[in-house]
């Protein structure tokens, strides 16, 4: 794991976010992967728990973070209708003075308006021991029209409180709760609430793990905005966004 980090192998994979009215792109989120030498391309499950070594995971944050910069001034300079970008923060990377200066600087470094990204965090990040220092990066955030999402929505704890106590704009619905939604009333009736709590805090609702025209259909009739997941995408490289987009109608 430590040799992916030196020999700079993790890299930024990407999946579209879908309009459930439209079925507009509306964004991309990007995920880690590991560029391994000879087993391919592997999800965290097999190097998650670099994100969880304070100094590994701020190291990587901020290696992807130019890494994915860097992707998105291409898109920009190719004019590409990519909506807003989302980057996934661990709490570690919360744990850093000058989180936001840091990545402000590099947006800034290459042109890129911040506004075009959005920041996903767990309920973890919340509860850390720093939830003061996590409250003003947030509100630096969107101070600077970077949107905040609350990520795995409905698997944590005390998640009301959260809603009211961080400046959030949008909700993940975990795909624990959307995989079985055609099937599991309870599931049905878990993700009804979410999304209906969503719409009454004027958040937008985004469900993840999307894999099949059923779940969409419920989803967009229960009034979800968003949708991510196989049905639409599988992450991909950065090369092949541009492919993605203009072929996307
Ligand atoms: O990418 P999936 O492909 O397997 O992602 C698994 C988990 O890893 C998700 O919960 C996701 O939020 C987390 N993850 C993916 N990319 C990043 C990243 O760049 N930073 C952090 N902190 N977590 C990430
Ligand atoms: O940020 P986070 O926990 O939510 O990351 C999303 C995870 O879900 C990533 O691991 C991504 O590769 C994975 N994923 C995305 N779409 C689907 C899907 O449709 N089905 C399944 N099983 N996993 C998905
Ligand atoms: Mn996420
Ligand atoms: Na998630």
């Amino acid at each position: 794991m430590r040799e992916a980090v030196e020999n700079d192998q993790i890299i930024p994979f990407y999946q579209p976010k879908v309009s459930l009215s439209t079925g507009e792109i509306v964004g991309l989120e990007a995920l880690a992967r590991w560029q391994h030498p000879t087993k391919g391309i592997l999800t965290p499950s097999f190097f998650g728990a670099v994100f969880e070594d304070h100094e590994t995971a701020i190291s990587i944050g901020k290696l992807l973070i130019s890494k994915i910069a860097a992707d998105v001034r291409q898109w920009l300079d190719q004019d590409l209708p990519f909506g807003r970008v989302a980057l996934n923060l661990s709490p570690a990377e919360f744990g850093q003075s000058g989180l936001v200066d840091g990545m402000l600087r590099t947006f800034d470094w290459l042109k890129i308006p911040p506004n075009v990204f959005e920041v996903e965090v767990t309920e973890t990040v919340l509860l850390g021991r720093n939830s003061s220092n996590v409250a003003s990066a947030l509100a630096q955030f969107r101070e600077h029209g970077i949107q905040i999402a609350l990520d795995d929505f409905g698997t944590g704890y005390a998640s009301l409180t959260h809603l009211k106590q961080f400046p959030v704009d949008h909700i993940k619905i975990d795909r624990s709760f959307v995989r079985d939604l055609e099937h599991d009333s309870d599931d049905d009736a878990i993700t009804a609430a979410v999304i209906g709590l969503g719409r009454s805090l004027q958040l937008q609702v985004t469900a993840e793990g999307v894999e099949t025209h059923g779940q969409a259909r419920r989803l967009r009739d229960l009034g979800c905005d968003h949708a991510q997941g196989y049905l639409y995408a599988k992450p991909m490289a950065g090369s092949q966004v541009p492919d993605l987009l203009m072929r996307w109608d």
